[in-house]
């Protein structure tokens, strides 16, 4: 098979929170694979200073300011992009934040702030790049999972509950979007150093340790370990994979982590 299939010249792709972490990594992936970005962001001050640094390593980007939960203004800016850009061809839903606490003292304010952002907003972004992509009969859209798809933790309840449900979201989406040619597909991250998690990454932290005892591959990951599988998932390279989620971890969901002693 020709590499040409992982090729992502001609290709546009959106993709939600690409100002840092992991959907900046992926957004530079693409960009080195052919594609041309559109990045989201509500932050329209490190939105500018990320297009910036796209374009001054040779990557045709653009930016879209908006907040991923307000319907208005998602439908706005999809429309917005369409008529005056040009087609999205690919989605990367990864905008994300996370409140930890536990249940007793979690308030009702975070946690639908949580599932606002994490699992209602990959359905309006979805939805309103989908009808364009049903038009065309053609499209890729990656949504990003979680460990806590398929595993709980305490103090992240709300997290986890919407990680859970873009799961089942992306295999729902799957089984509509078939016959349109459209592929949904997830990707599960395990634990990727970020600001996400930069409050208990640090030697001795108990978190730290446990999450490090707990990775076979034995260390955290980088955002640039997503880029492989986004790429894929992008391509025509996966063109019959529907409704899978690629969990990218080091190990971790395949075992109970490594015995403390032999
Ligand atoms: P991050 O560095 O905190 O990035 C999250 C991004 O989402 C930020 O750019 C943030 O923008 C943006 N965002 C949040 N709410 C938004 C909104 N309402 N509208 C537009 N943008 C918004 O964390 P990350 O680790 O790269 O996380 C990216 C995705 O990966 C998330 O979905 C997260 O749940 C998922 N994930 C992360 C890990 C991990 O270990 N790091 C593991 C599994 C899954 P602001 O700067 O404006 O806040
Ligand atoms: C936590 C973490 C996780 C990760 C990630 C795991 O507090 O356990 O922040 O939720 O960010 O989603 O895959």
């Amino acid at each position: 098979m020709s590499l040409a299939r992982f090729d992502l010249e001609n290709k546009r792709a959106l993709i939600t929170g690409g100002t840092q972490g992991i959907g900046y990594a992926i957004a530079k992936g693409f960009g080195e694979a052919g594609a041309s970005l559109i990045i989201n962001a509500r932050n329209e001050e490190k939105l500018n200073h990320c297009i910036q640094q796209l374009q001054g390593i040779g990557i045709t980007a653009s930016g879209a300011l908006f907040d991923v939960t307000q319907a208005g203004l998602v439908k706005e800016a999809i429309c917005h992009i369409e008529n005056t850009i040009g087609p999205i061809d690919i989605l990367v839903n990864n905008a994300g934040i996370i409140k930890r606490a536990p249940v007793e003292n979690l308030s009702e304010e975070d946690w639908n702030e949580v599932i606002q952002t994490n699992l209602t907003a990959p359905f309006l972004v979805s939805k309103y790049v989908g009808q364009y992509m049903i038009e065309r009969r053609r499209g890729k859209i990656i949504n990003i999972c979680s460990l806590m798809s398929e595993l709980g933790r305490d103090t992240v309840s709300a997290y986890a509950a919407a990680k859970g449900g873009i799961k089942m979201l992306t295999r729902s989406l799957s089984a509509e979007w078939a016959p349109y040619n459209i592929q949904i597909n997830g990707i599960g991250p395990g634990y990727i150093a970020t600001p996400i998690n930069a409050s208990y990454r640090a030697k001795g932290n108990p978190l730290n340790d446990y999450i490090l005892s707990r990775t076979p591959a034995g260390r955290w990951g980088t955002p640039e370990d997503l880029v492989g599988a986004s790429i894929f998932l992008a391509s025509e390279a996966s063109d019959f994979i529907n409704g899978q989620i690629i969990y990218v971890d080091g190990g971790l969901l395949a075992t109970f982590g490594k015995p403390i002693t032999y």
